[in-house]
């Protein structure tokens, strides 16, 4: 819902559909508000994560609104089980995105946050923010590099680390490199790749 057609609609529209599918349902929400992540909870979602989290207190703020009362102030509303789906009892997974310098500059605080559940590394924006691209993040082997000061930070806040890798190849590379949790690919690389399979 950050970046692509997904406005409330599609996002009711997906949810509905993902009854009795053996897998759960995640939403990037198109920012930290506070409204976008109650909504896709609303829905469903089993996690939301949450892009250009810069900062502990955007993590807490992100978390407050992932979890009801006492961690947070997330709203009442449900509307999975007008379909069907139970009511979730537990509080989703808050996964924050560190994707900038500033993120980058303060992650073992950020890791450290009650709540924060999944560390996101969005490669485009950091590599963006940091001057390089996304190969020399993957590239960077350093005392320094970006990669492994945030899966240090994972480690140890006790913190999963995931990262977008786009394309099966780049996701590859990112698990070589430690990471465990991957955005594989993208509905558009699937439809592109059956594509040139078929014209082929
Ligand atoms: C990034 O790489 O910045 C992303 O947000 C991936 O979608
Ligand atoms: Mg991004």
């Amino acid at each position: 819902m950050q970046h692509g057609v997904y406005g409330r609609a599609e996002l009711l529209e997906v949810a509905r559909s993902w009854h009795g599918v053996p897998a759960a349902l995640v939403v990037r929400v198109p920012s930290s508000e506070f409204t976008g992540i109650g909504l896709a909870l609303d829905a469903g979602a089993a996690a939301v994560v949450v892009p250009q989290v810069d900062s502990a207190q955007e993590a807490r703020a992100a978390v407050e609104a992932a979890s009801y009362p006492p961690r947070g102030r997330r709203s009442a509303g449900p509307l999975a089980p007008t379909w069907g789906e139970p009511a979730r009892t537990t509080d989703p997974l808050c996964a924050v995105m560190i994707e900038s310098a500033e993120a980058l500059a303060c992650v073992e605080q950020i890791a450290a946050v009650p709540g924060v559940g999944l560390l996101f590394i969005g490669p485009n924006d950091l590599s963006l923010s940091l001057g390089t691209t996304v190969a020399g993040l993957l590239d960077d082997r350093s005392a320094d590099s970006a990669l492994d000061r945030v899966l240090a930070a994972g480690r140890a806040a006790g913190v999963p680390v995931g990262a977008y890798g786009g394309d099966p190849a780049t996701a590859a590379r990112f698990a070589g490199r430690g990471v465990d949790c991957l955005a594989v690919t993208t509905d558009l690389w699937v439809t592109a790749a059956g594509a040139e399979a078929a014209l082929r």
